[in-house]
C-alpha cells in the first residue's frame, strides 16, 4: 500500500489541513510512512492569481516543514513527469517519508463549468488557447518517431473514453442516501422518524415581491454608463433581468436578492476573500 494525495495548487497552499498533515506524517502513531503528493499546479486558484493566494514562492513552499523533497517538473513533458514520479516512489520506499511532485501546468478551461476565465484572466487565457493540448503534442511525438502507430493510440484513447462512460452509467445506479447515514452519532432530536431533518423554526424574514423585483433590476443593471462590458457578462445580466420579470430565481440571484434586501435595511455587506470580485460567494 503506497498512501498518494492529489491536490490543487491554490488548496496545497492555502489549507491548513496540509500544514496539519505534514506536521502529523512522521509521527508514530499518525505516519502513514511517507505519502506522494501530486500537486496540479495550474497556477491558478479557481480566479486567483498566486500574488494574491499565498505569501511563499512556490505553492509547494508548506512541504518544506518537514524537509521533504519537492520536485518541480514540466507537465507538458510526460516522460519528465514519469521520471520523476519513479524517483519519488522510489524515494518513499527508501526512506518511508513524505515527497512531493509538483506539476507545474495550466489549467484550460474554468475552475468548474460555471467558470468563464476569460472575464478574470484575459491575457493568461489567450495564452492557454494557443497551447497544444499535451495529449496531442506527446501523440504526435510517438507517432512521428515511429514508437505507437496512429491505431495504437486511437484504440488507447477509445479503451479510456469507454472507462470513462462505463463509471459514468455506473454513477446513475447509485441508491438515494439519507442524510443520516453519513453521520457518525444518532444526533437524537434531530432527525423524525424516517431519518429526515426536522424542521426547524425560525423569525419570520420575507420580504415583499416588489422590493425583490426592484434589487432583481438593480442585480441586472450595469452600475456606471458607457462601460464596455464583456458580452458573456452582459448575456448573465440579460438572462437575470428575463429571470426577475419571469419571476424565477437562480442560486446566484437568490444571493443577489439576500445581500440587497439587508442591503435595504441599511445593514452593510462586505465581501471579502479569494474570488468574490467575480461574485462565486
Ligand atoms: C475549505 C475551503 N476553503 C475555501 C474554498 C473556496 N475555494 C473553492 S475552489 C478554491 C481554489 C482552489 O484552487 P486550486 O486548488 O488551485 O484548484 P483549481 O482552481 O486550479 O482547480 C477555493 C479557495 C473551499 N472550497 N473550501
Amino acid at each position: 500500500v503506497m498512501s498518494i494525495l492529489l491536490h490543487g495548487d491554490a488548496a496545497f497552499a492555502g489549507q491548513g489541513v496540509v500544514y496539519e498533515t505534514f506536521h502529523l506524517s512522521d509521527l508514530p502513531s499518525y505516519t502513514t510512512n511517507g505519502t506522494i503528493h501530486v500537486v496540479v499546479n495550474n497556477q491558478i486558484g479557481f480566479t486567483t492569481d498566486p500574488r494574491m493566494a499565498r505569501s511563499s514562492p512556490y505553492p509547494t513552499d508548506v512541504a518544506r516543514v518537514v524537509n521533504a523533497p519537492i520536485f518541480h517538473v514540466n507537465a507538458d513533458d510526460p516522460e519528465a513527469v514519469m521520471y520523476v514520479c519513479s524517483v519519488a516512489a522510489e524515494w518513499r520506499n527508501t526512506f518511508n517519508k513524505d515527497v512531493v511532485v509538483d506539476l507545474v501546468c495550466y489549467r484550460r478551461r474554468g475552475h468548474n463549468e460555471m467558470d468563464e476565465p476569460m472575464f478574470t484572466q484575459p491575457l493568461m487565457y489567450k495564452q492557454i488557447h494557443k497551447q497544444v493540448p499535451v495529449l496531442k503534442k506527446y501523440a504526435d511525438k510517438l507517432i512521428a518517431d515511429g514508437t505507437v502507430t496512429l491505431q495504437e493510440f486511437e484504440e488507447e484513447i477509445a479503451k479510456y473514453d469507454r472507462i470513462c462512460e462505463e463509471a459514468y452509467t455506473r454513477s446513475k445506479d447509485n441508491k438515494i442516501l439519507h442524510i443520516k447515514h453519513w453521520l457518525d452519532s444518532p444526533w437524537p432530536g434531530f432527525f423524525n422518524a424516517d431519518g429526515e431533518p426536522k424542521s426547524m423554526s425560525c423569525p419570520p424574514t420575507g420580504i415583499s415581491e416588489e422590493l425583490l423585483t426592484h434589487i432583481g433590476n438593480v442585480a441586472s443593471s450595469v452600475p456606471v454608463e458607457d462601460f464596455k462590458i464583456h458580452s458573456g457578462l452582459s448575456r448573465i445580466l440579460k438572462a437575470r433581468s428575463e429571470m426577475t420579470k419571469n419571476r424565477i430565481v437562480d442560486w446566484a440571484l437568490a444571493e443577489y436578492m439576500a445581500f440587497g434586501s439587508v442591503l435595504k435595511e441599511g445593514i452593510h455587506v462586505r465581501l471579502s476573500g479569494q474570488d468574490v470580485e467575480r461574485g462565486t460567494f
